[in-house]
């Protein structure tokens, strides 16, 4: 299941913010400035993180995302399913550049079952480049560059059927 959604995730189209077919509800959820997971919790009673791959990556193994980050020779990667009330409702996938992984931001490395966004949200020094959606069939996504410190780093979100995104365009 999980690597068909990874398909998925890396299968998406990418859509300009105001293109026709994105409605204000779903709007509403591609764009959430806050943390997917917090937006999460207040639909199911316990999320959780299930890690599927963590470690470092050469940039050859990166696809029209290199475009987007600095030309580093090694990029560490964090593949997870966050689940709501243990099911599978959105694949993450984190791509930060070794030259991001200094200072605090090592801490990157170390996440294990913790969602990403209580690091990233709770950091003082954050900042968004830009946010991208994109679908693939009927399943949407997006994208966006974030900043720690100024370091980029980018992550790439996949809602998965189950999610409560698609309850909310029902
Ligand atoms: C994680 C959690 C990543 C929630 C996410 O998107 C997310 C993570 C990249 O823990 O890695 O929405």
């Amino acid at each position: 299941m999980s690597q068909e959604a990874l398909s998925l995730l890396r299968a998406l189209n990418w859509l300009p913010s105001t293109h026709p077919t994105l409605t204000a509800p779903l709007l509403d959820w591609l764009i959430e400035e806050d943390s997917m997971t917090r937006r999460f919790e207040q639909h199911c009673r316990q999320v959780t993180v299930r890690p599927m791959r963590e470690g470092f990556i050469n940039a050859d193994e990166l696809t029209d995302e290199r475009a987007l980050l600095p030309d580093d020779a090694r990029f560490w990667l964090r593949e997870i399913v966050l689940c709501g009330d243990d099911e599978p409702w959105l694949i993450g996938r984190t791509l930060v550049p070794e030259s991001t992984l200094n200072g605090p931001e090592q801490m990157l490395q170390q996440l294990g079952t913790r969602p990403l966004g209580r690091y990233l949200f709770s950091s003082s020094t954050l900042s968004r480049d830009f946010i991208e959606p994109g679908s693939v069939g009927a399943l949407w996504g997006r994208r966006s560059r974030l900043r720690l410190s100024g370091k980029p780093l980018l992550l790439t979100e996949l809602f998965l059927p189950a999610s409560p995104l698609y309850r909310d365009l029902a």
